[in-house]
């Protein structure tokens, strides 16, 4: 892997795997290379039993500036779709496991919609986020429209898309676009804190969770909490299930082995 690279376990934690994004001369512009080679090592790390949650990270001047411009810059429409670069991203919402987005610097169009991508997002205090492809001519085209108009709302998101203007990291979390900020320098340890904690939790369950909240987004209400029902109850086929109400009732720590 030339565009990215992996660390596991991170930190020394067995159950925490570290991803950062790795083309530092054009900003972690999102090469098909790249989106590619993160596909395939996100895919590695969910199939990897030993691993429970990751962490999708750039550098400290950009989580990504977005799609490679110079690669885009004279494609036909038919490039593109032969390119195969959104059946890549179709396929990372198959990734089961949580991914925490820990974004300091840029994430701008297609670095935005992958933050956006991840289960939440994480950002240091100088993040700055923007869908500015309006500005070369073109729309998002990774779910900028429909993740960010879901994430802050329509009259933030339209003004954030028809101007291409940046927003600062403050004003991602007052709108909701980002779960927490945190010194910039601090970044990683503290998403590393919240990863933990996660790991803690039974990986099952985890997962399920995980998949009914992303169905809020696809289903109407009804629908999502028959989703979530039938999950609950799924857990309760889980060891973990019984252990982590054991441990309670018995005033102890629980177990969880993700069976
Ligand atoms: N693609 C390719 N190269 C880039 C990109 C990019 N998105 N962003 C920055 N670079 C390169 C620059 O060309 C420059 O290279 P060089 O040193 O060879 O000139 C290097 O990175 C450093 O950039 P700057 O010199 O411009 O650094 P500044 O600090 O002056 O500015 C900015 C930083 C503000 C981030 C600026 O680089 C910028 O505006 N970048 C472009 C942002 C942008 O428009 N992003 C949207 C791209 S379109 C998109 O994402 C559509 C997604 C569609 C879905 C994807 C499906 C696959």
């Amino acid at each position: 892997m030339d565009n990215i690279l992996l660390e596991f376990p991170y930190n020394q934690h067995e159950h925490i795997a570290l991803v950062t994004l790795h083309r530092p001369k054009v900003l972690n512009a999102l090469s098909t290379d790249l989106m590619n080679e993160l596909l395939e090592c996100l895919t590695r790390l969910d199939n990897n039993p030993n691993v429970r949650v990751i962490i999708l990270t750039g550098s400290d001047r950009a989580f990504a500036a977005g799609a490679d411009i110079a690669q885009m810059v004279s494609a036909s429409p038919i490039d593109q779709i032969n390119d195969h670069r959104f059946k890549t991203w179709e396929m990372l919402k198959l990734i089961t496991k949580p991914i925490i987005a820990a974004v300091n610097g840029f994430a701008l169009g297609g670095g935005c919609e992958l933050a956006m991508s991840c289960d939440f997002i994480v950002a240091g205090d100088e993040a700055k986020f923007s869908q500015p492809e309006i500005k070369i001519g073109t729309i998002p085209g990774a779910g900028g429209t429909q993740r960010l108009t879901r994430a802050i709302g329509k009259s933030k998101a339209m003004m954030m898309v028809l101007t291409g203007e940046m927003i600062d990291a403050k004003s991602a979390l007052d709108w909701g676009l980002v779960a927490k900020v945190v010194p910039a320098n601090t970044l990683l340890q503290e998403t590393f804190e919240i990863a933990k904690s996660i790991s803690e939790r039974a990986p099952v369950a985890v997962k399920l969770a995980k998949e009914a909240v992303n169905k809020s987004f696809e289903m109407s209400l009804k629908d999502g909490m028959d989703f979530e029902r039938r999950n609950f109850y799924l857990t309760f086929s889980s060891a973990d299930q019984k252990e982590g109400m054991k441990a309670f009732i018995e005033k102890r720590s629980p177990k969880y082995l993700g069976n």
